[in-house]
């Protein structure tokens, strides 16, 4: 019964569980800021946890870390300057790296901890980090940006945990305000943005924070990602005003960026046609994104 209360109980998603069998524990610890648990599981690979969320799975972080990055990358033309919220598992980097135009790779993780472990279980996503384009800061994200100069980046990717616990912030306006005033004119930012099954409140009152703050446009995308909470996550992809960006028709396809797909590991779910498709959306959220 204890159990079960638990297990039932995360604010996110009351009433639900997902589970995955554990074959053993290789790690566990408790940083400043969190739980970080990672394990071997017997059909996804292993598993990063930090408070008691997946965060990825071997199996299936293709998925999440290549839409996060190339849905952005890709509708703008050669980025060069790119800041990472989070992401502290090297993922989000290692993408990032497939794109030749890029000089600096800025990244702002709050917790040291899940660097650590990610070098030490995770290699294939901390090779991230040994890109020699990518500047590490230790610390608070929103803190990070409100000291960023202004217009700096072409575009932000914001790679956070859930809204409960040090990724609060990264979801109220005023973060939103800092990051719009960090990018450039026709900068472009990707917001990890929850479940449309389970969220439609939280993706409602980010999208209309965001219409307010960025002049560009704001739109709605999502994927399949097997072991996030009902099975997809979104992204909330915004532009600051300036030159216009039609982010469902990339103007920087992937398969035309010297380099990109000769990396040394293929990609496994982006491609042009998954950037178009991941804008199409059901028609329950359409009429609540419109109505907003
Ligand atoms: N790429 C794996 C997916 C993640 S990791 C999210 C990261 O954001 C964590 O490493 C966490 O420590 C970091 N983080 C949280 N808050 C902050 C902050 N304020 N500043 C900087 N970094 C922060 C996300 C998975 C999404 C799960 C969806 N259910």
């Amino acid at each position: 019964k204890a159990s079960k209360k638990v297990y039932f109980n995360n604010p996110m998603w009351p009433g639900e569980a997902h589970s995955l069998k554990v074959d053993k524990v290789l790690y566990k610890g408790k940083s400043d800021f969190q739980e970080v648990l990672v394990f071997e599981s017997s059909t996804y690979g292993k598993v990063l946890v930090l408070d008691g969320i997946v965060q990825l799975t071997e199996k299936d972080e293709c998925a999440y870390q290549e839409m996060i990055v190339h849905l952005p990358l890709c509708s703008i033309l050669s980025p060069k300057t790119v800041l990472v919220v989070g992401g502290g598992d090297g993922g989000v980097l290692r993408e990032i790296a497939r794109h030749t135009s890029v000089e600096q790779i800025d990244i702002c993780e709050i917790d040291k901890m899940v660097i650590d472990v990610s070098k030490r279980f995770f290699p294939q996503l901390a090779v991230g980090f040994e890109d020699p384009r990518v500047h590490l800061h230790i610390g608070d994200a929103a803190d990070f940006l409100r000291h960023a100069p202004k217009g700096k980046y072409d575009a932000i990717i914001v790679d956070s945990s859930d809204p409960v616990g040090p990724a609060q912030e990264l979801v109220e306006k005023p973060f939103f305000e800092t990051a719009a005033r960090a990018l450039r004119a026709g900068g472009v930012l990707c917001n990890m943005a929850e479940s449309m099954w389970l969220h439609t409140h939280l993706i409602q009152d980010m999208i209309s924070v965001c219409r307010e703050t960025f002049k560009g446009s704001v739109h709605y995308a999502w994927a399949s990602v097997p072991t996030y909470p009902s099975g997809v996550i979104g992204f909330l992809i915004c532009s600051t005003e300036g030159p216009p960006v039609d982010f469902v028709n990339p103007v920087n396809p992937i398969e035309k960026l010297e380099g990109a797909l000769k990396h040394k590991r293929e990609l496994r779910f982006y491609n042009s046609e998954m950037h178009s498709a991941a804008f199409a959306l059901p028609s329950f959220l359409k009429r609540e994104v419109s109505s907003l």
